[in-house]
């Protein structure tokens, strides 16, 4: 560990006080968002627009210090007005950072790209949906439009949205989803019959172990981190398996205890705190069944296993004929250090599994998820209170859009469901994820990119590739709240649409509207917004989305069977037609009038099994002859260079995903830099390279193509050897387009192939330097 950074002891506790306050005062709107902080996350109040994990019922204040960070970011003063886009060139703008552009402010009215002069340039509401409308109706098939949503998009807005979207005649959905939890969804639904975790809040009380997969809950889901903490002190077993020692894993202060709060004190959150390599998380799991079988036979639920599972037997094969040696080969952990996680495992009557990015985003994602309900079925661990599998989810509404139908390849009743009750006849065969999506830009099939938030630009891999195909789009409509990257690539007509934030209070014909979210345990919800909207002219994602649909189906036909614009008058007529045509929300309109909302019916952990053959299927898929995604198997000879890395992209404190707050990342000791990568200090000395000095990353997936990173500062850090971690977005110019996991087509953010030098672009500027 490098003597230069500090990392704390502790996370949590008064330096994470201190931070909320100062985020808060920046904002310039101090009052409004200590109001804000205030309602947040209880009834009658809004939705965190943070992250996905679900409201306690305890407690005051439902709020953390990065829940804070994102309201104050989005309930600014600060405004991007007609007048900036006047002073500002679109191709100026484009040199800036993605910090700088979304620092400007809140967007605050329609503007619409002008290619002769290169600015964005104010146009009316109406005029904009017209071009909409004019443009998509003019295309020669209904698959050339690409629907991106990002899951902050409500129940309300992403219903409608799909409907316009099948509608119009297409199924391209692609969602930030497709780059996030995709793999969980794909392997659930294949071995428990349903794509969402089997367990909510109250479950994380009662159990006795929780394991903790490839997650940072420090910083991406801090509320998570009072239940662990409650968890550990009711001697739960927390058991972390983490690539890196994320110090809220270790020890967590709650900024709600006093004594943690003002004194050293703090929580023992991790029991046992095991590091992989990069992608070893399924070799660890086999080996802890393997434990099982040749140690604790009496551990297995036989009962369980007949009654509700599949494939037993190929399963029990498959883990004989795996070797404990590849097991410690591809894990990098000891067979003593896997066989004290499975002890734990056992000896636990209720036991949780969570997990997230560190597992969902690589080649072998989907098998990985599968191996940890292979071991929750051996055991039967699931269907019972204090167990189950719980994929933490993102985005604040990710799991809810995709309920609402924003999906690529929506299952057929669904689809059906629509049909039925609108009486016309949808689009069935699946349409673009968010790979496909961007290669049918690249290659100009499709035409038209329209994105419900997000910033697909900065999120996507592969940028140079990305901005490419973004940049080909005939129109580029961009329904945000900040000025980001996705707005800016730009070759013919663009828009950008500028909408109200879960903060604000959303006023339509009828009076003030809530809008639903589901969060991660499948809790649907109310949020309304409590402060006025920061300009006159930004509308709310809902009505932007009706008024799309109106003005372009009523010129596509002549009249639409929905009148969207009556729809939006009063969004409980939307939940109406949610009610009627999608399973779970009957009565969706009084359901929302209790106080925590309402839980939707998960069939697997009712043990009812929704696959082909109504049982629980065992996955006896051997372990990857290789962790890398398929398009570097010609490359893998390279593993022989000393210089080559397994790298993986992730988060710092200071950012929400393509979003970036300030430049520390305070729980792994950084201050005032981004562009730095963190390396084991054998690894380094081997390579004669020092701490701090500067280095290029040459991904190894070259194609043909050269992917580099330049000028990144190495950080000595507690890293497995072989390993390098660096923050996203900045090393998405490494992953190949092509570089997507098995089934869920998710790029492999997490498994990058590198090599790295000493910086030559540093070198020559030092050169320049001393000739001056
Ligand atoms: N403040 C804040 N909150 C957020 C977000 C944000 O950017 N900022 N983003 C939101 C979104 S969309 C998401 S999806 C979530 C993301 O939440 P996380 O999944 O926690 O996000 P990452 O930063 O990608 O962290 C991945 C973690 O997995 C570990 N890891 C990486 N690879 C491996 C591996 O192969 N094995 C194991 N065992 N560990 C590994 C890393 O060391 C890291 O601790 O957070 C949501 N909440
Ligand atoms: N290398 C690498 N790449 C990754 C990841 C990784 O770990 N590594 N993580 C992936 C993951 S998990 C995800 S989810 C994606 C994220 O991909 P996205 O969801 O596309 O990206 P965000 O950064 O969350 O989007 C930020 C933008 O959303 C807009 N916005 C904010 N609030 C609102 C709102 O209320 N309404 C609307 N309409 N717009 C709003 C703002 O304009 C802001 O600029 O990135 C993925 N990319
Ligand atoms: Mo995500």
């Amino acid at each position: 560990m490098s003597d230069n950074i500090e990392k704390p002891s502790k996370a949590g506790g008064l330096a994470s006080v201190q931070s909320t306050i100062k985020h808060v005062l920046q904002s310039k709107r101090a009052k409004d968002n200590i109001k804000n902080l205030l309602r947040m996350n209880k009834s009658g109040g809004f939705d965190c627009p943070g992250c996905a994990w679900g409201d306690s019922k305890e407690g005051h204040l439902q709020f953390c210090e990065n829940g804070a960070k994102a309201i104050a970011w989005e309930s600014t003063e600060k405004k991007v007005e007609a007048d900036f886009f006047a002073k500002h060139k679109v191709s100026q703008l484009r040199k800036q950072s993605d910090y700088w552009l979304e620092y400007q402010g809140r967007l605050t009215q329609p503007m619409s790209y002008n290619k002769q002069t290169d600015h964005y340039e104010a146009i009316s509401w109406a005029d904009a949906f017209e071009l909409i409308s004019r443009k998509l109706n003019q295309l020669s098939s209904p698959n050339e439009v690409e629907f991106y949503t990002s899951g902050r998009a409500s129940n309300e807005a992403s219903y409608l949205y799909q409907l316009f979207g099948r509608m119009f005649g297409t199924n391209n959905f692609p969602d930030c989803s497709n780059m996030c939890h995709e793999a969980s969804g794909v392997a659930l639904n294949q071995a428990v019959g349903v794509g969402k975790g089997t367990v909510v809040l109250d479950d994380f009380y009662q159990a006795s172990a929780i394991f903790v997969f490839g997650q940072n809950p420090g910083t991406n889901h801090p509320r998570m981190m009072n239940a662990l903490r409650k968890a550990a002190k009711n001697a739960c077993k927390i058991v972390s398996f983490n690539n890196l020692k994320e110090v809220a894993l270790e020890k967590f202060a709650s900024p709600q205890s006093p004594t943690e709060l003002l004194t050293s004190a703090a929580t023992k959150i991790s029991h046992l705190y095991l590091t992989p390599i990069l992608g070893g998380d399924m070799a660890a799991l086999r080996g802890m069944a393997k434990h099982i079988f040749e140690q604790h036979n009496q551990a297995i639920n036989t009962q369980f296993i007949e009654q509700h599972t599949h494939a037993y037997q190929a399963y029990q094969q498959a883990v004989k004929q795996t070797s404990w040696q590849s097991i410690e080969a591809q894990s990098g952990l000891t067979k003593a250090e896997i066989q004290q996680a499975a002890d734990i495992f056992i000896q636990s009557d209720k036991v949780i599994s969570c997990w997230a990015m560190g597992i969902t985003q690589h080649s072998h994602s989907v098998d990985t998820i599968k191996e940890i309900v292979n071991l929750h079925l051996l055991t039967g661990q699931i269907g019972k209170p204090g167990a189950g599998l719980c994929p933490v989810r993102g985005h604040s509404n990710v799991q809810g859009n995709r309920t609402m139908g924003i999906n690529e390849k929506a299952p057929l009743d669904f689809i059906q469901s629509l049909e039925n009750f609108y009486a016309t006849e949808l689009p069935k065969q699946s349409g673009h994820n968010v790979q496909a999506a961007l290669k049918a830009l690249h290659e100009k099939s499709s035409k038209v990119l329209i994105c419900l938030g997000g910033n697909l630009a900065s999120a996507a891999a592969d940028t140079e590739y990305t901005h490419q195909a973004i940049t080909n789009s005939e129109l580029n409509v961009q329904i945000s709240t900040k000025l980001n990257r996705s707005h800016l690539l730009v070759s013919d007509q663009a828009l950008i649409l500028p909408c109200l934030g879960r903060t604000e209070i959303d006023m339509q014909a009828t009076g003030p509207q809530q809008i639903t979210v589901e969060d991660t345990f499948s809790m649907v919800h109310a949020s309304s917004g409590l402060t006025p909207p920061i300009s006159e002219l930004c509308l709310s994602e809902t009505a932007i989305v009706a008024n799309m649909a109106h003005a372009t189906l009523s010129e596509k036909t002549g009249e639409t069977s929905i009148n969207w614009l009556h729809l939006i008058e009063d969004y409980s007529r939307i939940r109406d037609l949610i009610a009627k045509t999608v399973t779970g929300f009957e009565d969706f309109n009084q359901k929302i009038t209790q106080k925590h909302g309402f839980h939707l019916a998960n069939s697997a952990a009712n043990l009812t099994w929704r696959t082909q053959n109504n049982r629980a299927q065992f996955n006896p898929s051997a372990l990857p002859t290789s962790i890398l995604a398929d398009c570097y198997s010609q490359q893998k000879k390279v593993a022989n260079d000393k210089a080559f890395f397994m790298l993986q992209s992730l988060r710092s404190h200071d950012q929400y995903n393509t979003t970036i707050y300030g430049l520390d990342d305070r729980y792994r000791g950084i201050k005032g830099q981004r562009n730095i990568v963190f390396i084991n200090p054998d690894d380094a000395k081997k390579l004669n390279l020092t701490e701090s000095q500067l280095i290029d990353i040459h991904s190894k997936c070259d194609q043909g193509i050269s992917r580099k990173v330049t000028g990144f500062s190495l950080v000595f850090y507690d890293i497995p050897a072989g390993n390098l971690a660096a923050y996203y977005p900045e090393t998405n110019p490494l992953l190949a387009i092509d570089s997507v996991g098995k089934q869920s087509y998710t790029p492999t953010s997490k498994s990058i192939p590198v090599t790295i030098c000493e910086s030559k672009d540093h070198l020559s500027i030092q050169n320049q330097t001393s000739q001056e």
